[in-house]
């Protein structure tokens, strides 16, 4: 798997240099307060560990959803990859399937094989990711339940059943949450690193627990990338090929919105 056991309150999660340059980097910008703390790299039996806070230590039996931020999903460079040289892959393709048997073209049924960013765009399009700039990937909550299962949970009434039964319809919680997630984006809007770098793939990670504590925390920066010298973005513009917007304030705007109004139901 990626994680391994770390010691007192950290954990290791397996080596990936675009991830270590961007928690290096966010030790020193204003978004610090909202990501696990990086301690460096360490090496168990041969393999390479990024090491860092464990962001569930302060909970008593914590509840952990994670959501998958922005609008686009895959880095500019894969459809680059994908369209000088088409590698087609058998996994995507049956991951499709068993979602949904209809999504393959008859030519990509013959083929049996997909493309990454072919694969990528029909999960954005099939869920939230591109009707609120956001998607539930997972759930975990106090009780034992575990969800995984949201891959076409698109409407925002949906969204929002899961959203309010993750939080059992307690508004403390909700309020809690919105705080949080008001203070990140104001964060972000002063960030040097989020205005020159396209963040794709990283997730919000809400944890609350019974004792009233709620947080959230940017996470996973594997597919976040430093733009060339003097470009940087503004994280609410729709994407088009080149622009290497990823719609992440869109979808956190959108959000906060969603939880704002759950709060006040
Ligand atoms: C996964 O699809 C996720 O999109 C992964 O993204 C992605 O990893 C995987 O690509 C892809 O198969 P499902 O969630 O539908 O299973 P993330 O790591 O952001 O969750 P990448 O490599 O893009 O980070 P492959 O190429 O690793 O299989
Ligand atoms: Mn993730």
């Amino acid at each position: 798997g990626n994680f391994q056991a770390g010691e007192d309150g950290r954990i290791l999660k397996r080596f990936c240099q675009c991830e270590q340059r961007s928690l290096e980097q966010l030790m020193n910008d204003p978004l610090r307060p909202f990501v696990p703390t990086y301690y460096g790299v360490v090496q168990r039996d041969d393999q390479a560990f990024n090491q860092m806070e464990d962001l569930l230590a302060d909970f008593e039996g914590p509840s952990i959803m994670d959501c998958k931020m922005g609008s686009r999903t895959y880095l500019e460079e894969e459809l680059v990859k994908a369209r000088e040289r088409p590698r087609p892959r058998k996994d995507m393709y049956e991951k499709m399937v068993a979602v949904d048997p209809r999504a393959p073209t008859p030519e990509e049924h013959a083929q049996g094989a997909i493309t990454k960013p072919r694969y990528m765009q029909w999960r954005e399009t099939v869920s939230s990711t591109s009707t609120l700039g956001f998607r539930i990937e997972g759930i975990k909550k106090a009780d034992g339940t575990c969800n995984t299962n949201f891959k076409k949970t698109q409407e925002l009434e949906q969204v929002t059943k899961v959203l309010e039964d993750f939080v059992d319809g307690n508004h403390g919680i909700l309020r809690k949450y919105v705080a949080r997630l008001e203070e990140l984006r104001e964060a972000l809007e002063n960030s040097p690193f989020f205005k020159t770098h396209e963040v794709v793939g990283s997730s919000l990670l809400f944890v609350h627990d019974h004792t009233g504590l709620a947080k959230v925390w940017m996470i996973d920066f594997g597919k976040t990338v430093a733009l060339p010298d003097h470009q940087t973005l503004n994280h609410r513009l729709p994407w088009a090929e080149g622009n290497r917007e990823d719609g992440y304030l869109w979808g956190l705007d959108n959000m906060i919105r969603l939880l704002r109004g759950l709060a006040q139901s």
